[in-house]
């Protein structure tokens, strides 16, 4: 811990005492789930490292950032257009929330019976121990789901937040709907940063957010080999880091992790057994350090091939067109790609029990597994109709419902070793 950091730490107003305890756990957490893997590809080097200095050198680029006069906008969710943000030079930041450590903090407001995630990030700002929350000027939120739209009211007590309205069917009407909010995003983007989004800077703007979905589906592409060349863990961790990291350097770190990983691949090397069961894991979103179900499954003999949720596919599967010449066409393009997240909070939203399948067979999974966060009523009622479509196919299922805690970590091994008796 260096006394730069503690210095910025203290001037964001963190709660030392409290963050010192958070970043105490994760280091011996971080060496039990990921150090102890074997065979890991070189490039890993560079996440372990961003893990290892989480609140470091990227919360003072961004302090730097934030010192020259521009902005850092927070978010929360996938369907927060970061175009926007980028195009305004401003730097979007996803936050994590994957934490059980400020879930007690926020139960001291927020009703116990609410998702981890919402408790997590709630206690992050609550408990004073983000400096990614403090460093940032405005938190937008997003009506998905009626636990996290509720938590933001509550939130904009602690600091701005801005809430855009996302439908809850993909009709027509709907469309237009959000349409009118993306457009309504730039204005508040433009009001924060004082500065004009162009043509040129959206374009550039897509072109640099495309860029970084290319690579990460270039790396979720190569986990379709057998035997996988790099474990879940591992790409999970990829997509978690992406969220807040630079850009531009996590697409040059993505692409040269690729390059390994896609050695491995022509030289038929793998991370586990080739005939290790292939798991798909569908549901809720596993924000850092959320790496529970995927660390019991690989420990259990499993591996972990692709995740259909906003961690995963949701998050890079689809580009925004680059074709736009006008602002008018380019926002017409950010909304059109960004309702084609499947999130659970649509009605109907059958197209994920498409992608489920697709992808099921695509990674020629032996097994889906559904991650529901307890208390996530979209999702757990959603793993309904995901068990009749897999079942329809043939593909086995297994529906787990938990939150962060270790406490039921005995009982889901259990359950996870029934489930890959059955599918080996
Ligand atoms: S687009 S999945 S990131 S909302 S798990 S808080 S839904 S009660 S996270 Fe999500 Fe956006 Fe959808 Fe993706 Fe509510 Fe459920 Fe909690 Fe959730």
């Amino acid at each position: 811990m260096t006394t730069d950091n503690v210095q910025m730490w203290t001037e964001l107003g963190i709660d030392l005492e409290r963050h010192d305890t958070l970043l105490n756990a994760l280091g011996p957490i971080y060496q039990d789930i990921y150090l102890s893997q074997k065979n890991r590809p070189e490039g890993m080097g560079f996440f372990d490292f961003v893990v290892g200095d989480i609140h470091g050198i990227r919360v003072h680029e961004l302090r730097k950032h934030a010192i020259e006069g521009n902005k850092v906008v927070a978010t929360y969710c996938v369907f927060v257009p970061e175009e926007i943000v980028w195009a305004a030079d401003a730097i979007p930041v996803g936050l994590c929330a994957g934490t059980q450590f400020s879930v007690p903090i926020a139960e001291e407001v927020l009703p116990r019976n609410t998702c981890a995630l919402i408790k997590s990030s709630f206690g992050f700002k609550l408990g004073r121990i983000c400096p990614y929350v403090q460093t940032s000027h405005l938190i937008v939120g997003e009506t998905t789901c009626d636990g996290k739209k509720k938590m933001f009211e509550i939130l904009g007590e602690y600091q701005p937040v801005y809430v855009i309205e996302v439908p809850n069917k993909k009709t027509d009407f709907s469309r237009k709907l959000w349409l009118s909010e993306v457009i309504a995003f730039k204005g508040v983007i433009e009001r924060l940063t004082g500065n004009g989004i162009t043509a040129d800077k959206l374009s550039q703007a897509t072109k640099l957010v495309n860029e970084r979905r290319r690579t990460l589906q270039r790396l979720s592409n190569l986990r379709k080999a057998r035997p996988v060349p790099i474990s879940g863990k591992d790409a999970l961790l990829v997509t978690q880091v992406s969220f807040y990291d630079d850009a531009t350097r996590c697409i040059q770190q993505v692409n040269a992790l690729c390059d390994e990983v896609e050695s491995r691949v022509t030289a038929g090397e793998g991370v586990f057994p080739a005939d290790a069961p292939r798991i798909l894991i569908s549901g809720s979103p596993m924000a850092i350090p959320n790496w529970k179900l995927h660390h019991i499954l690989e420990t259990a003999g499993a591996v972990v091939v692709c995740e259909e949720s906003c961690i995963g596919t949701r998050n890079f599967s689809d580009l925004v067109s680059e074709n736009g010449g006008t602002v008018e066409e380019q926002l017409g393009a950010i909304a059109e790609r960004y309702m084609n997240i499947h999130c659970a909070c649509f009605t109907p939203n059958d197209e994920r029990l498409d992608d489920i399948v697709r992808l099921a067979k695509e990674y020629q999974v032996d097994g889906v597994v559904h991650y529901n966060l307890q208390f996530c009523h979209t999702y757990a009622n959603e793993a309904v109709k995901v068990e009749r479509a897999l079942e329809k196919e043939g593909i086995p299922l297994l529906r787990i419902e938990t939150d962060y805690s270790d406490e039921d970590v005995g009982q889901l091994r259990t359950r996870v070793d029934a489930f890959l008796e059955m599918i080996r």
